[in-house]
């Protein structure tokens, strides 16, 4: 099977961009089938013929493309923001990565344009104490426009109709949100050149990705966002809006369900999330900020504080049952070094009931009590660990847990944010 999918499989932030650039050296395409940049992967890795260390933030662009053999796509179910899309583009070119001749996007993609920005940060006002914490990257009124069939995807950009077609839609706009600052006929102006400069990135990418399958190249998948800011499956609605699960990479990039082969979930060995919303296990105290400073939990696309607290396994089942992972990569398990004692949630009581899954409602969740499992930390430093076996044996025995409870391998196991950083244990 020639389809490998890396999606994330808590709240976001568990990694992935750092097991896809270390997979990307046995790739031929790598693809994002969601999201926006309102993602943010970090890749610690060393470029040119100096081997330089270098730290790259990718958004909306696959963090496959560090290796310079490796093709990216950028799926119809992604959401692009143009100007971000050459930013980024201009940006890693500047640090020595030219993705020239090697990066596609979808002519089914939809647009993202400044004033669902600015929408995106109007509806958070409205919302006011229940805000979402949305990026404002526009990605909610982008893909509302999608599913109310209003949108303009990149196709749009080189009809005659597309002026008037995008004045139309701003005047809606305003109906809705009433006059707020937009230069319309400057932004018609500045896609005009943007699209010229996209020409040669727009592709039939179910064409290019069919001839791909159909010669052999290997794909490597992309997620973006993660499995509990999922728009079905996740803390609905302080989730992102779009399909962030293995359904996502079918509808996304119009690959069927038989040509997915690998599935990894990529998981944090606590757990973040960024913005509002429940949080089981969050740690309102000193162990929270302790995995903000060591784990440096700060967002690559916002720099807003991540949200911290132990490890949840309810949630994790919940991940697996629905992207069915073929195995799992643990990540960032050095950040809990230094602990005494690590606890780990396992199941949610209601009235002293168990629940059989994570609950749709957000109301039965406020009366959901957490039961942790308390495990003894290893007091060590696992940093330059880099072999399954030279782990001490209670770190050993916390992966253990997580396996034996979700009944999935794991992997990979990270121990620092550089690429050299990860343990595979056959
Ligand atoms: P949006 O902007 O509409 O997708 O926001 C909806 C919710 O989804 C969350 N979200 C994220 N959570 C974690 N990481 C994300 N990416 C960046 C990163 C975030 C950053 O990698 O650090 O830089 O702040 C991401 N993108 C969206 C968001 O917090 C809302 O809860
Ligand atoms: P993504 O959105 O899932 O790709 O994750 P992010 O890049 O937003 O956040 C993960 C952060 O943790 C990045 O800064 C990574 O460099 C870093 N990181 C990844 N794996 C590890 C690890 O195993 N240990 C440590 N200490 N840092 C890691
Ligand atoms: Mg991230």
């Amino acid at each position: 099977m020639s389809v490998t999918a890396v999606l994330g499989a808590q709240w976001g932030d568990e990694g992935k961009g750092k097991l896809v650039d270390i997979l990307s050296a046995n790739t031929d395409i790598c693809a994002r089938f969601a999201g926006g940049n309102n993602a943010g992967h970090t890749i610690i890795a060393p470029i040119g013929p100096e081997r330089l260390q270098t730290t790259f933030a990718f958004h909306l662009l696959p963090s496959g493309l560090i290796n310079p053999a490796v093709t990216g796509i950028i799926g119809p179910g992604v959401v692009v923001h143009l100007p971000s899309f050459f930013d980024e583009f201009d940006t890693l070119r500047g640090k020595g990565l030219d993705c020239t001749g090697r990066l596609f996007i979808s002519d089914r993609s939809h647009l993202v344009f400044d004033f669902h920005q600015i929408v995106d940060g109007l509806k958070e006002v409205e919302l006011g104490l229940s805000s979402i914490g949305t990026t404002k990257k526009g990605i909610g009124p982008a893909y509302s426009a999608k599913a109310s069939r209003s949108g303009l995807r990149v196709h749009h950009l080189f009809d005659t109709a597309f002026a008037d077609k995008f004045r139309k839609i701003v005047e809606g706009r305003y109906k809705r949100y009433g006059h707020f600052e937009y230069d319309t006929e400057g932004e018609i102006k500045r896609y005009q050149v943007l699209a010229e400069r996209l020409r040669p990135f727009v592709i039939d990418s179910v064409v290019y990705i069919h001839q791909a399958l159909a010669t052999g190249k290997r794909i490597l998948v992309e997620g973006a966002n993660a499995l509990m800011l999922d728009i079905d499956y996740g803390t609905y609605p302080y989730v992102t809006s779009s399909s962030t699960t293995v359904g996502g990479i079918c509808t996304g990039l119009g690959i069927p369900p038989r040509r997915i082969g690998k599935v990894i979930g990529v998981m944090k060995a606590y757990t973040t999330r960024v913005g509002g919303g429940p949080f089981p296990t969050e740690q309102l105290n000193d162990i929270g900020v302790h995995f903000q400073e060591i784990g440096r939990e700060f967002g690559t696309t916002t720099g807003r504080r991540r949200r911290c607290g132990w490890l949840d396994l309810v949630v994790m089942k919940h991940s697996c049952q629905i992207n069915g992972y073929d195995v799992l990569n643990l990540t960032k398990l050095d950040i809990l070094d230094d602990l005494e004692e690590i606890k780990v949630a396992v199941k949610y009581l209601v009235d002293g009931k168990e629940l059989l899954g994570f609950p749709a409602n957000l109301e039965t969740l406020k009366t959901t009590e957490v039961t942790y499992v308390t495990l003894p930390g290893w007091k060590t430093s696992i940093g330059a660990v880099s072999s399954y076996g030279e782990l001490p044996e209670n770190c050993k025995e916390y992966i253990t847990f997580i396996e034996e409870y979700l009944k999935i391998p794991i992997e990979w196991i990270g121990v620092g944010p550089g690429r050299e950083s990860m343990i595979r244990k056959e």
